[in-house]
């Protein structure tokens, strides 16, 4: 495609053939665009002719002069219509592309679930707000005083190895140390705290243990924190609670065990266990029993009046009950679950089987 202004009308009438067939040929934007460089651009081909006509012999001069305008107007006219063209050919392929052919199959969407920890969840809020109970939730992220101190649980108190913390490396203030909270019940403290009595809520939520997992325990769990504080609430109050939230669980049948446990904030303290599904009765190998027979649920008791008197309530005048239950043990007790591990490791083929639940 060389072209100089010495070129005559004919030989530009050559070289205009040779350009047309180049920019048919041209078979998308980025080569039309090339085209354009080459041939009108600044140092294009043409543009060269155009540019050396001064130094032609004047007798030449005008009808090359005239022969050359009149080309470059009709390439430019060209080079519109090719990127026409190829814009239309870009837009009809995509048409082609997104067309719907009406005769196919539909193609079925798959319809979600709620997660069976959810589930569990919402049954067990469901039932302590049928007994009056308030939801109410609290921070994952925690002070130590509301996890620990304010619980009867000081700094070096043995007590604390019952819940290994993941603690946090920023802190408040530069003096409180921040932690995943360990359990639901700080929110005894920020709740009693902000409020008058009578105060009857249920707490649920994430807490986080810094142990070693097995059928029974993982790291994240999800507790349901359960505080009554009014005049005259005994531990008649709390047994009937939490048997009548069993009752609703797992129907009259299941066999459920109140025993004595320890806790700091509570005075007298119990837990609750349910009779293990995994095994007969209390068989030696069983991993989600250990062989005890019973799988616990829930640790609770009287709110130590210590406790109590820190959040400005008179000990003397009232009393009441608390408990933190673990809602992924519920729901294996509910469903026949073997191993907690199962609730978090996003298998689709154990998740699909609560869909519709
Ligand atoms: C006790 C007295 C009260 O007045 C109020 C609350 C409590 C419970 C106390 N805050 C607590 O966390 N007790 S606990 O360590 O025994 O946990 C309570 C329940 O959470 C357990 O019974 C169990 O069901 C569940 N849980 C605890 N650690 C777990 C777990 N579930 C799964 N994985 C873990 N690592």
């Amino acid at each position: 495609m060389t072209a100089d202004a010495s070129d005559s009308p004919a030989d530009l009438d050559s070289l205009a053939r040779e350009w047309r067939a180049a920019l048919a040929a041209a078979g998308d934007e980025e080569a039309v665009e090339e085209w354009r460089r080459s041939v009108l651009g600044r140092s294009g081909a043409l543009t060269g002719v155009l540019r050396g006509l001064s130094a032609l012999p004047a007798d030449q001069r005008r009808a090359t002069g005239q022969a050359a305008n009149a080309l470059k107007r009709d390439l430019e006219a060209d080079l519109e219509a090719r990127q026409e063209e190829l814009r239309a050919a870009a837009l009809a392929s995509q048409l082609a592309e997104g067309a719907v052919d009406v005769t196919l199959p539909g193609r079925r969407r798959r319809r979600g679930g709620l997660h069976p920890v959810t589930q569990t969840l919402q049954e067990i809020l469901d039932a302590f707000t049928r007994m009056g109970f308030a939801t109410v939730e609290g921070p994952e992220v925690e002070l130590d005083d509301y996890n620990f101190t304010r619980l009867r649980i000081p700094e070096d108190h043995p007590a604390r190895d019952m819940w290994d913390t993941f603690w946090l490396d920023e802190d408040v203030d530069g003096e409180q140390p921040l932690l995943l909270r360990t359990h639901t019940s700080p929110m005894q403290i920020r709740y009693l705290d902000a409020h008058e009595p009578p105060v009857r809520i249920a707490v649920p939520g994430r807490c986080y243990r810094y142990e070693a997992t097995d059928a029974t325990h993982e790291w994240m769990m999800t507790q349901v924190e359960l505080l009554a504080v009014d005049e005259g609430v005994s531990l008649a109050d709390l047994k009937g609670t939490l048997l009548e939230f069993a009752r609703q669980l797992f129907g009259v049948e299941r066999r459920v065990l109140l025993r004595h446990s320890y806790f700091p904030f509570v005075e007298p303290g119990v837990e609750v266990a349910v009779d293990c599904f995994a095994c007969p009765g209390a068989e030696t190998g069983c991993a989600v029993c250990r062989g005890s027979g019973w799988l616990e649920i829930l640790g609770a008791g009287m709110v130590h009046p210590e406790v109590l008197a820190a959040s400005g309530y008179d000990p003397g005048r009232y009393t009441g009950f608390a408990a933190g239950m673990g809602v992924e043990r519920i729901a294996m007790l509910r469903h026949g679950i073997e191993d907690i591990r199962y609730f978090y490791s996003n298998d689709l083929r154990f998740l699909r089987q609560f869909q519709g639940v």
